[in-house]
This record gives structure tokens, sequence and C-alpha cells, in this order.
């Protein structure tokens, strides 16, 4: 059996990888770390240099970044159904919009998060009204990213748009509202959110 533990601060962007672990359904262990003090210690500091959560633990190996953490588990568990397979269909739409979030997606919120404006020709991220114009239309007539499967790059890109609205930094408006709101009824979503009121307290 494989070994996984995370590395997690409820209400913190930990929160895409715990919902991934519970879509995949494995045992995991959570170590909670609070973001104030234990991510400067020194060993905290030899889980990930970068000083942030999630960090995922597998057998003695770290991964950090929540798109890789996703990507991983997807990989590792592929009669999941959360990831095309390497050599079918949707595989490159599957990357594209689960690098999106993390490359594209979270610097584009962080500029208007910082109320300033990078240059779009500069930013690798474009601008947040291209990202956003960018999602529309690959959301236009489907209710997922890729084809009518629920994947990683879903939860991913999803999971930013709730936490995004719910720090006010993205209006809770269609056809974004409508996506997050299938995505959030998913039992491993409610069974993920629970877990993280239970532990915030
Ligand atoms: N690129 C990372 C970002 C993770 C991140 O920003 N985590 C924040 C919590 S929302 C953190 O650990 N902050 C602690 C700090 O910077 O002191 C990912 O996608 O996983």
């Amino acid at each position: 059996m494989t070994d996984l533990t995370l590395y997690f601060c409820p209400r913190t962007r930990s929160f895409h990888a715990l919902w991934m672990l519970e879509e995949i359904g494995e045992p995991y262990d959570l170590r909670v770390v609070n973001i104030r003090d234990d991510i400067q210690s020194e060993a905290y500091g030899a889980v990930n240099p970068m000083r942030k959560v999630p960090a995922l633990e597998v057998d003695g190996e770290l991964i950090t970044e929540s798109p890789a953490i996703c990507a991983w588990l997807a990989d590792r568990f592929p009669g999941k159904g959360l990831a095309p397979a390497v050599d079918a269909p949707g595989r490159g739409s599957y990357l594209r919009w689960l690098f999106f979030a993390g490359s594209a997606m979270e610097p584009a919120f962080i500029d208007k998060a910082m109320s300033r404006e990078t240059p779009r020709q500069t930013a690798g991220w474009g601008d947040l009204a291209t990202v956003k114009a960018s999602l529309v239309r690959a959301l236009d007539g489907q209710e997922y990213l890729v084809g009518d499967q629920f994947t990683a790059a879903d939860l991913m890109v999803g999971s930013t748009l709730n936490f995004m609205m719910n720090f006010k930094l993205l209006e809770r408006a269609e056809p974004f509202a409508a996506y997050v709101d299938r995505l959030v009824a998913r039992p491993a979503f409610k069974r993920a959110m629970a877990r993280e009121t239970e532990l915030a307290g």
C-alpha cells in the first residue's frame, strides 16, 4: 500500500490536495501545519523549502505544488478516472487546464488582490480578463473542461475559482457559479470540507 501523508492547514490552498485525496478515496494521514509558525520551523523547511502548504509525502518522497500533487494522485490511481490516460483523447486538454490553474489563474487573481497591473506582454499569465474569457470559452456548452468527464483539472480550476469567490476576488456569476456549484456538490468535496471545518475548530 502507498503511504500518503498530507501537510495541510485549514482554510488555505492546501484544500485542493485534501479534496483530491477524498476523490481518490485511499487511506491517508494528515499533518496539520500552522502557517503562522510551524511553517517556519527547520523541520517544515525540510518538507517544503518554499515554506508553503500543501505538501504530499509519498513513501518518503515529497511532492509540493497543488497541481503536481493532483496530477500525481490521478496518475497513480488511474482506476478513479480523474485523468485521461496518457494515450487517450483529452489528455492534452487535461494537462493544459491543470497547469493553467497554477500558471495563469493564480497569478492573475493575485494581481487583482494586490491592485496591480503587470503588463500583459511581460506576464506569462496575460491578464485576468483574458484568463476569465479563456475559461468561459472552455466551458461553453460543456459541464467540465475535458468533454463530459470530471478530472483533476476541474478540481484545480474549480477549487481556485471557488477560493477566489470566497475571497471576493471573483463575482459569483455565470458561467462560473453553475460550474462551481456542480463541483462542490460532489461527495468528495463535502467530505473534505467537513474535515477542514472540524480541523479549523
Ligand atoms: N504554489 C503553491 C501555493 C501554496 C500556497 O500559497 N500556500 C499558502 C497557503 S494559501 C501558504 O502556505 N502560505 C504560508 C506562507 O507563505 O507563509 C501551490 O499551488 O500549492
